[in-house]
């Protein structure tokens, strides 16, 4: 399997939550590649873009004024199978529902509260990755004890 990028951002209740350094913790031990990472307060128009597939169901205006309601920390992991994996780590859309020991499903009660936010397929997380980041934002690079987490 070839190595990919996924658009991962933990929205303004994971931050204001202090869960940001829990959920790094677990991209990071499951041992993804960090290549880009930065707060920002979306603005309208990304939000708008970053959701547009949801432009017509009755939760979309919530849902723009919830992720333009504070920092988010946007974030872009890589590795073989990240944008998948990513969604098992993640959780079920509606916290409820997800699995014990996912983030959702450790860390949340409500689908509008749900925490974190990842790509689900590569076509999106190639959307999202551009809509989010510069290409000059992203980093190239090498983990030094990659040798003992992808075979050759
Ligand atoms: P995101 O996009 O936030 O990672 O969530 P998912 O990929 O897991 O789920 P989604 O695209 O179906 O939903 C996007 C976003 O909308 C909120 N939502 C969703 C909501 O408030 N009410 C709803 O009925 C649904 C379906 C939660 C996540």
């Amino acid at each position: 399997m070839t190595s990919e990028r996924t658009f991962i951002a933990i929205k303004p209740d994971g931050v204001q939550r202090s869960l940001v350094g829990e959920i790094l913790r677990r991209f990071e031990r499951k041992g993804f590649k960090l290549v880009a990472l930065k707060q920002l307060i979306p603005n309208k128009n990304l939000a708008e873009n970053h959701y547009g597939v949801h432009r017509d169901r009755p939760f979309f205006s919530g849902l723009v004024d919830f992720i333009t309601s504070g920092p988010v920390v946007a974030m872009v992991w890589e590795g073989e199978g990240v944008i998948s994996s990513s969604r098992k780590l993640i959780g079920g859309t509606k916290p409820l529902e997800a699995e014990p020991g996912t983030i959702r499903g450790d860390f949340a009660i409500n689908i509008g509260r749900n925490v974190i936010h990842g790509s689900d397929s590569p076509e999106t997380a190639q959307f999202e990755i551009g809509l989010w980041f510069d290409a000059s934002e992203i980093n190239e690079w090498k983990q030094a004890d990659q040798i003992w987490r992808v075979e050759d």
